[in-house]
């Protein structure tokens, strides 16, 4: 498989396994699972032809290894960035002392007024790499760089997740904690 149809395949996932897993008849289990043979049954009787050796070559090439397999390797699911309504079984985590959230400049007043709010999704993203959040930003519009002062957003009691390639999730970051950089 090229490279286009990897991204092809993972951006379908994406939208299955985060946001539409009615759109192929399935539901998501707890922690947001699927059964491995159910899905590609589901993906193949919508039209997207798939095998597990293809599912499993989307899973290990993900440019930011947004699946993952169960230990056992019988399900799968999207590591974050969920709207569908499931409950992925995070446990909170102590993050670094800062974090890094890219955004857009057209953005920026809103957040500076409201904080980072999770709008569809589960939770707001945040990243330790400076670059890769850049790179999201980017996705909006001219990309600006927010740090966090996820340390004292600890101390005051909020709770962190940090997923399996190393998102950082909270449920809101207030304006305090933000800081243009
Ligand atoms: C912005 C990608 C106005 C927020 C990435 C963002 C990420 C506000 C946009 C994951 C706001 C939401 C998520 C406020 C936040 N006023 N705008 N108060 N608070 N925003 O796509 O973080 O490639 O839902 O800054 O890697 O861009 O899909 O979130 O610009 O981890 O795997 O509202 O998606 O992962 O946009 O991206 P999104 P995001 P994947």
């Amino acid at each position: 498989m090229n490279k286009e149809q990897l991204k092809k395949i993972s951006k379908r996932l994406s939208y299955v396994l985060r946001h539409r897993p009615d759109s192929v008849n399935l539901d998501l289990e707890e922690g947001g699972w699927v059964f491995v043979d159910q899905l590609i049954d589901a993906l193949n009787q919508s039209g997207q032809s798939i095998t597990l050796s293809k599912l499993e070559l989307v899973v290990a090439e993900n440019d930011k290894q947004r699946f993952e397999f169960s230990d056992d390797h019988s399900k799968i699911r999207a590591r974050q960035g969920h709207s569908t309504d499931v409950d992925l079984g995070y446990q909170p985590a102590a993050p670094p002392e800062v974090l890094f959230h890219g955004t857009a400049t057209r953005f920026l007043e809103s957040i500076l007024q409201q904080g980072l709010i999770k709008g569809n999704r589960h939770h707001v993203h945040m990243s330790m790499n400076k670059q890769t959040m850049l790179d999201v930003g980017q996705r909006h519009g001219k990309a600006i760089l927010l740090s966090i002062d996820a340390k004292q957003m600890l101390t005051d009691g909020h709770e962190f997740y940090v997923t399996g390639n190393q998102v950082w999730l909270t449920d809101h970051v207030p304006p305090d904690y933000l800081c243009e950089i």
